[in-house]
């Protein structure tokens, strides 16, 4: 096979924990590698998400890397659950100790990426008009890093500040006496709204669906948990690998299913679990919530009982109860004092689907008949998810193929880490694996593992190209719709689907069929010499039969 000389072995599109930790893992194999980071600094979607209020919803202690013991040992988490400024200055630290910086091209947008046939190479173009060649392309690029500003009429014409909290400015916004309007109750919304009503003259929050929202139980992290947590981290890792969302330390699953839990000892139960708090509490409470609707109901009840034990307001408080889906059809977002903010004085509640926004005018926002006069915008309106960062950039697989344009109808994969036509390019927690499902530094660790070992493997081979064969992409991606279809993650309107973008193809994204099944999927077919690969022009057709992994006891 005829190669062409590169500028690197690897090119890596993104330095947030994905990229960072790909780039650490390539020099650890010998390979030359660049990383192309649009951002002035690592962190991805810590670097960007810097809203009053940004916090992780995964443990600080699980949702950070594991591939260092000594990493492990010397960080400080200070919270349960980390903040952004926390999480960033992790990620620093990391670029600094494993020195990862040297290798990062700051400041540097990737507009195009183009296959070269004869060359054998990637061709990646910067918008600086530079192009950089590699044997391989891995973008990790983020499931979350694309904002979605809204089609709203008049936004452009606002006369105040606009911000959307996906691209939160450095240097803060000062909210001090300014009347301010939301837009947007999922997750970041309910973890900014409490912030910024604490530093305003009034903030009306305009909600168009409310969200299932548990506690977060936030607290500092004590010295002697972090030190017992620390004695026993390799095991608790080893754990979360297995799990269904990559996390250890959550509370157990119930006994028993919710729908044969009476009434009273099911509210004992889930007591419990709003004590302990997160998603860790309720995520895993009742495994039958997950495929009926009833037994999903069940705790739908129980939150929406909470938000009228806690807001004063009775009509307000049924306006923050979710009726029209399922709880867990959505993420179920994590809060700090959201429901007790309705009760502050300067804090008003627009229902948008009895006013909807009209337009957005130079001094406000005209919902309904009503204008309501605001200094500040802040748009929390979420992401195009999953596929937006790629969709961004021009990808050219072989034959000019445009990914856009493959993936017109939904994204295609293969274990969610390659698409067929596109070869030797590798997405970090793509489209088709578990990702946003997950902890996402538990499978962004196994991806990069997992592609370090195929190029460890293919290079004492002396194999030099790889890309998933038509078929497997097929049987792959109608896996991952069939294991997704009984459940209740079909019966919302989520960004999982793609469904708060307009125009966006109504696809599952995800693989929810776990952290652990996946992993197990992934091992087995590189075990097996990488069946569903064409590597080389070679490679073994027989595909396993996925579905008896999700049956296989973990
Ligand atoms: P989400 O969860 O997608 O929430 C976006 C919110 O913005 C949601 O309430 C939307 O209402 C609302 N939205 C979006 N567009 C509009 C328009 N045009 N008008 C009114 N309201 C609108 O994004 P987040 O950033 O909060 O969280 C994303 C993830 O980040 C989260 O799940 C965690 O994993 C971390 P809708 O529901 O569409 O009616």
């Amino acid at each position: 096979m005829r190669m062409g000389k590169s500028d690197f072995d690897v090119i890596v599109v993104g330095a947030g924990f994905a990229g960072l930790y790909m780039l650490h893992k390539l020099r650890q194999l010998g390979l030359s590698a660049c990383v192309l980071e649009k951002a002035g600094d690592v962190g991805g979607t810590w670097y960007w998400n810097r809203y009053p209020g940004a916090r992780c919803d995964i443990e600080s202690v699980e949702y950070s890397y594991s591939f260092s013991p000594e990493l492990e040992q010397e960080w400080q988490w200070t919270e349960r659950y980390a903040s952004q400024p926390e999480i960033l200055r992790y990620l620093q630290h990391v670029a600094d100790r494993f020195d990862l910086r040297r290798d990062i091209r700051f400041s540097t947008t990737v507009a195009g990426a183009r296959w070269d046939e004869s060359g054998q190479l990637w061709h990646v173009a910067t918008d600086g008009g530079e192009e950089l060649t590699a044997r391989f392309c891995v973008f990790s690029t983020g499931c979350l890093s694309s904002p979605n500003k809204p089609q709203i009429e008049g936004l452009d014409s606002f006369g105040g500040e606009t911000y959307l909290t996906g691209l939160w400015p450095h240097e803060g916004v000062d909210f001090n006496g300014k009347r301010v309007a939301v837009i947007g109750t999922g997750s970041s919304g309910i973890q900014s709204i409490p912030v910024i009503a604490r530093q305003v003259d009034r903030v009306t929050v305009f909600q168009r669906t409310p969200s299932f929202v548990v506690p977060a139980q936030n607290r500092a992290l004590e010295a002697s948990e972090l030190a017992e947590i620390r004695q026993g981290y390799r095991q608790l890792r080893e754990e979360a690998r297995h799990t269904v969302g990559g996390v250890a330390r959550g509370a157990a699953p119930s006994p028993r299913p919710a729908l044969e839990t009476p009434p009273d000892e099911l509210r004992r139960e889930l007591d419990e679990r709003w004590e302990f708090g997160g998603l860790g509490g309720f995520l895993n409470s009742h495994p039958d919530s997950f495929i009926d609707a009833r037994a999903a109901e069940r705790i739908a009840d129980y939150l929406r009982d909470r938000v009228r034990g806690i807001v004063k307001d009775p009509a307000t408080a049924e306006l923050l109860c979710p009726t029209t889906y399922p709880v867990n059809s959505k993420r179920l977002c994590v809060d700090t004092g959201y429901f007790d903010t309705f009760n502050r004085d300067n804090v008003e509640l627009v229902d948008l689907n009895a006013n909807p926004i009209r337009q957005v005018t130079p001094n406000g926002v005209l919902a309904g008949d009503h204008v309501y006069d605001v200094d500040i915008i802040v748009l929390a309106t979420g992401f195009d998810a999953m596929t937006g960062s790629l969709g961004k950039i021009d990808i050219r697989g072989r034959d000019n193929l445009a990914l856009a344009d493959k993936w017109s109808a939904g994204p295609r994969t293969y274990l969610g880490l390659m698409s067929g036509g596109f070869p030797n390019m590798f997405i970090i927690t793509g489209p088709g694996s578990p990702s946003v499902l997950s902890n996402m530094v538990t499978s962004i660790e196994q991806h990069v593992e997992w592609i370090g070992q195929l190029l460890s493997d293919m290079a004492e081979r002396g194999q030099a190209l790889i890309e998933p064969r038509p078929e497997a992409e097929d049987v792959w991606t109608t896996h991952v719709t069939a294991v997704a279809e009984p459940t209740i993650f079909m019966q919302a309107d989520s960004w999982y689907l793609g469904a708060n973008v307009p125009g966006k193809p109504r696809v599952f994204m995800p693989y929810v069929g776990g952290v652990g099944t996946y992993r197990a999927i992934c091992d087995a077919l590189a075990a097996d010499g990488y069946p569903g690969f064409v590597i080389d022009g070679q490679g073994k057709t027989a595909l396993p039969d996925f579905f008896s992994f999700l049956r296989a006891p973990e």
